[in-house]
């Protein structure tokens, strides 16, 4: 494991980048966790930051437009507007007390909640970025290898399943 392993690293435009860890995100103030995701969708366990908390945290720049959402353990990325999902935007990191599940996409997943069906708009389940090792604020849109369309989308999910 390298020493990010567990650390998720938040940079960009914003007046404080900074590094987070499991400790450090359940330190964060109790008016940005947001508890029991369960009932906020019945598939989803465990508890998050929110994205306005995060904005907060990081102090985001005003001219920030983009979220960009990095796993480098499968080079999956994507760039996605702020004012988007700026009121509905969490990241998950904790369930059962314990950090997030790496088969859960964890240990930091980014999830959009009332999100579109996969392929079906730009605030999609695609967004739903797993593995998260890397948040970075741009002006600009920035790198984005979400699939395109079906057919990719189709083959990003076979090569999940199988590993
Ligand atoms: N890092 C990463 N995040 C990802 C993906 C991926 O391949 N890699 N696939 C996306 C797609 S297309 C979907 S449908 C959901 C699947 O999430 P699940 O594995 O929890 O069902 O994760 C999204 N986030
Ligand atoms: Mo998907």
């Amino acid at each position: 494991m390298s020493d990010n392993a567990g650390k998720l690293r938040v940079d960009g435009a914003v007046e404080s980048p900074q590094s987070f860890t499991f400790e450090s995100l359940a330190a964060v103030d109790s008016r940005f966790q947001v508890l029991d995701l369960q009932r906020i969708d019945p598939k989803k366990k465990g508890d998050a930051i929110s994205l306005a908390g995060l904005l907060e945290v990081v102090r985001v720049k005003p001219e920030a437009k983009f979220i960009g959402l990095h796993a480098a353990a499968d080079n999956f990325h994507a760039s996605i507007p702020l004012d988007a999902i700026r009121e509905r935007g969490l990241l998950i990191y904790r369930v059962d007390d314990a950090p997030l599940p790496v088969k859960a996409g964890g240990p930091f997943r980014f999830f959009i909640i009332d999100h579109a069906a996969c392929k079906t708009h730009e605030v999609d389940e695609c967004a739903n970025v797993k593995f998260v090792d890397h948040i970075e604020f741009t002006v600009e849109r920035g790198f984005d290898n979400r699939p395109h369309d079906e057919a990719e989308h189709q083959a990003l999910h076979e090569k999940e399943s199988h590993g």
